[in-house]
């Protein structure tokens, strides 16, 4: 469709960004064979503002992956169709959390929506890498946040200070909130992989839907209020378990 006005709800900002799907231009994927995709939140957004990067795959088929670069962690979440590991199929809602210098082939079957997220493995000292992990969102532990079972929070990794990144499925009723502006040390990356409502970033709300991605820096102030008639649901990013300093 032609954008006569040239509007779009993506915004970029010093501590956040929203990347509305309107804006997405497919390149090739590095680290991934004959595979594109878009890469949504990366150090080269906002003067490196992001330490993480979150990317989709599109599968075709042929699109796959021997692992991510040297010392890199990743975690592969099915959004849409399958992809195969290693000759077993993955299939939408579940996910692979790969330690870094670990080696696989990973296929974006045709059609596949995957989402991604690598990070930098921090190592601790006297703590062993931890092995990969295979999983879905349907057998994760799953809590009402803060007592309101309206807003159900899954985790999809083990809380162990072996890991210093967590991956997190949010599943709002329409009218559930976050019952606080929370503002932390940890930085996020969102995929809306469901529903709509209002996402308050910094000192702007902004409308946001099923496709929306969202970068929120450390110390970024962030509420969120589902709305519509179906359930909202947004998987994330965050960074754990590391010193500040
Ligand atoms: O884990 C979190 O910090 C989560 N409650 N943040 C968010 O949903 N924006
Ligand atoms: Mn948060």
């Amino acid at each position: 469709m032609n954008n006569i006005f040239g509007e779009t709800r993506t915004r970029t900002a010093n501590n956040h960004a929203l990347i509305a799907p309107d804006g997405h231009v497919i390149s090739p994927l590095v680290g991934w064979e004959n595979t594109e995709g878009v890469v949504l939140i990366s150090p080269a957004m906002n003067g490196g503002g992001p330490r993480f990067v979150q990317y989709l795959v599109h599968g075709t088929g042929e699109g796959h992956t021997t692992g991510a670069a040297p010392g890199v962690q990743r975690l592969v979440y099915v959004l849409s169709g399958t992809a195969t590991l290693d000759g077993e199929t993955l299939a939408a809602e579940q996910f692979a959390w790969f330690p870094p210098g670990d080696e696989y082939k990973l296929v974006a079957d045709k059609e596949a929506s995957l989402l991604v997220f690598e990070k930098r493995y921090e190592p601790l000292p006297k703590c062993d890498v931890p092995n990969r992990i295979v999983g879905s969102h349907k057998d994760a532990p799953a809590e009402p946040f803060m007592g309101d079972p309206d807003a159900m929070l899954a985790t999809l990794m083990p809380i162990d200070p072996a890991f210093d990144m967590a991956v997190n499925v949010f599943t709002y009723q329409p009218g559930a909130a976050l019952p606080f502006v929370e503002t932390h040390i940890m930085e996020h990356g969102l995929y809306m992989s469901a529903g709509q409502g209002i996402y308050r970033l910094d000192d702007q709300w902004y409308p946001v839907a099923q496709g929306d991605s969202i970068w929120m820096a450390s110390y970024c102030p962030q509420w969120f209020v589902a709305m519509g008639k179906e359930p909202a649901q947004y998987i994330y990013y965050k960074d754990i378990h590391r010193d500040p300093l």
